[in-house]
């Protein structure tokens, strides 16, 4: 029987890492560089799945911990299983909880065993190990998992980390040797906090135990963006050639570029969903505050060079209005154009990876976008 999930490398940038491949899944084969929007509850927050896929996106991401929580794993498994559950039969990756539960705070406690922590919706006690979040996320049947693993906070202490990515080696080692079902791939994380020989150690021991693939985690977690992308150039050497590498938790519209210029594969962020509710705009010439005063008679579109439904029919004006007397039609339509923008920028970028021009159109992209901050 082949791998559950394979990458095929279709043409590599001369200059740069930079790739394009495709990932092949038991729920479809999509073209990389790729964008995975986030759907934490079985959801991409405002859109039906039908809409997802109009956008372009083949795979989505969604969170064990979350799911274990509400309904119940076992729940989602008498259902058929996730895809069936939430009518999204293309691709799914779940990430393992492990950030998540680190993210609690001091609702959590973790040992070599695992992570004991207090539920977010209603305080209840839980007890997260390697094998339990594998167990959750074969209950879930996602097409690609996550190994648990120990997000180390920014900045955190040499020591800490170099203790903090031997435990999560041990507990990848754990979640592979729990793991059982053929139909899914289990991906490895790599650790190692900013400390650039950690990071390569950690990568180095996850190659040795043979993932099908391997996310890249610890990152965007309050760094520097330089360091990060130091950071990446660390770790993503030591990753195997013929593997798909994912960024954990990285998708800002810079650091798609950044990303795979250094060689990775798959982003996931909650950025594009998350800053729509808050009536923010990711376009062409950079940020839009729609919720500012200076778009009342705005009656331009949002973003003239885009061609995504949001843009082709509204207003700044409109959306602002909206925004303003809270209707929650626009939460849906910054959602559209969010995901339409990010979802673009990775076309955009394959195509250039493809016709051997990807630095000229990284370049074309930040004269109009313009530079980050931090
Ligand atoms: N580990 C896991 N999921 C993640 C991260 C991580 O380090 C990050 C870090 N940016 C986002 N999501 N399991
Ligand atoms: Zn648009």
């Amino acid at each position: 029987m082949t791998a559950a999930v394979h990458y095929e490398l279709t043409k590599k940038c001369d200059r740069t890492s930079a790739r394009a491949g495709i990932l092949h899944t038991p729920h479809g084969s999509f073209e990389t560089p790729i964008f995975m929007p986030v759907g934490t509850q079985a959801t991409v927050k405002t859109m039906t799945p039908e809409e997802v896929r109009d956008l372009g996106a083949g795979i989505i991401l969604s969170n064990t911990y979350h799911l274990y929580l509400r309904p119940g794993s076992d729940l989602v498994r008498e259902a058929g299983g996730l895809h069936k559950f939430m009518n999204w039969p293309q691709g799914i990756l779940t990430d393992s909880g492990g950030y998540q539960v680190f993210s609690l705070g001091p609702l959590r406690k973790i040992t070599e065993e695992g992570v004991r922590f207090k539920s977010h919706i209603d305080g209840s006690e839980h007890f997260f190990t390697p094998e339990k979040s594998i167990q959750i996320q074969m209950d879930l049947g996602a097409d690609i998992i996550m190994a648990f693993d120990e997000c180390p906070p920014y900045p955190a202490e040499r020591d800490y980390a170099q203790k903090s990515l031997e435990m999560t080696t041990r507990w990848a080692k754990r979640c592979q040797s729990a793991h059982t079902r053929e139909d899914q791939a289990l991906f490895g994380i790599t650790q190692g906090g900013m400390y650039a020989d950690l990071r390569k150690e950690s990568a180095a021991r996850l190659v040795e135990m043979d993932f099908p693939g391997y996310g890249i985690g610890g990152l965007s977690v309050g760094e520097p963006k330089p360091l990060m992308y130091e950071m990446l150039d660390a770790t993503v050497p030591v990753l195997p050639a013929d593997k798909p590498r994912y960024l954990m938790g990285v998708g800002s519209p810079d650091c798609l570029w950044e990303g795979v210029e250094r060689g990775v594969d798959m982003f996931d962020c909650v950025l594009p969903t998350r800053v729509a509710r808050n009536g923010l705009a990711f376009t062409s010439h950079g940020k839009v505050v729609i919720r500012n005063a200076e778009h009342a008679r705005d009656f331009d579109r949002l973003d003239p060079e885009c061609s995504c439904y949001t843009c082709r029919n509204y207003s700044r004006a409109y959306l602002r209005h909206l925004y303003k007397a809270e209707e929650i039609l626009v939460y849906r339509l910054l959602t559209i154009h969010n995901l339409h923008m990010l979802l673009n920028i990775m076309r955009t970028i394959r195509r250039s990876i493809l016709e051997g021009r990807f630095l000229e159109a990284k370049k074309a992209f930040f004269d109009k976008y313009g530079e980050e901050k931090a």
